[in-house]
């Protein structure tokens, strides 16, 4: 495995405002998701490391490691791409077809992702993962890996950590969830991730 990078912001830190605040922008992504980084690329180190030594014993641990520090990095990736000024609307095109003939309509379905997303327990994501057979699901991540299907690919990820809304929203985590979906979101991006899954 190559050693994780932090990706840049596609756009300014107060590009999301007045919804996602500067000060909560900056410190999710230039603190929280650059410790994720940095912590898959200790744990990368340290399983070569144990490796090396023969000591298969503490694989385990970093293994679990290497999932949540990296299964951190994977999802803030997807979030910070999902999202863009003047964002929000619908899906379009095959996913909102393949949304509407397994939810019954578009509307159904947002209905389910924000209070699936909301109900998350603890820290964690809301997500929209695409399934073979160009199924869609929602689905909920505890901390960063658990709780997510082998096979199943996340096309949209909102994050429900209290980092990632307290400083502006405190506890109204669903006030949150309603601008991220209302104003924020890129359907276009996850539309983009629905097709590049459908060709596998
Ligand atoms: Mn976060």
């Amino acid at each position: 495995m190559k050693k994780a990078v932090l990706p840049p912001l596609t756009f300014p830190v107060d590009a999301l405002e007045p919804y996602y605040d500067a000060k909560t922008v900056q410190l999710h992504h230039g603190k929280h998701h650059q410790a994720y980084v940095n912590g898959f690329n200790a744990a990368l180190e340290k399983l070569e490391a144990v490796r090396a030594a023969g000591d298969f014993a503490a694989v385990k641990h970093w293994t679990r490691e290497l999932a949540f520090h990296g299964g951190g990095h994977i999802l803030h990736s997807l979030f910070w791409a999902n999202l863009k000024p003047g964002g929000g609307g619908e899906p379009h095109g095959d996913l909102a077809t393949a949304i509407a003939s397994q939810f019954g309509s578009l509307q159904a379905f947002d209905t389910q992702l924000r209070a699936v997303t909301n109900a998350v327990e603890g820290s964690g994501w809301g997500i929209v993962a695409a399934g073979p057979g160009r199924e869609v699901a929602i689905l909920q991540a505890e901390k960063h890996q658990n709780q997510l299907l082998p096979g199943w690919r996340p096309i949209l990820a909102v994050d429900v950590w209290e980092h990632a809304y307290y400083l502006r929203y405190e506890n109204r985590r669903a006030e949150f969830v309603d601008v991220v979906l209302d104003h924020l979101v890129n359907w276009r991006e996850v539309e983009r991730r629905f097709a590049e899954v459908a060709e596998v």
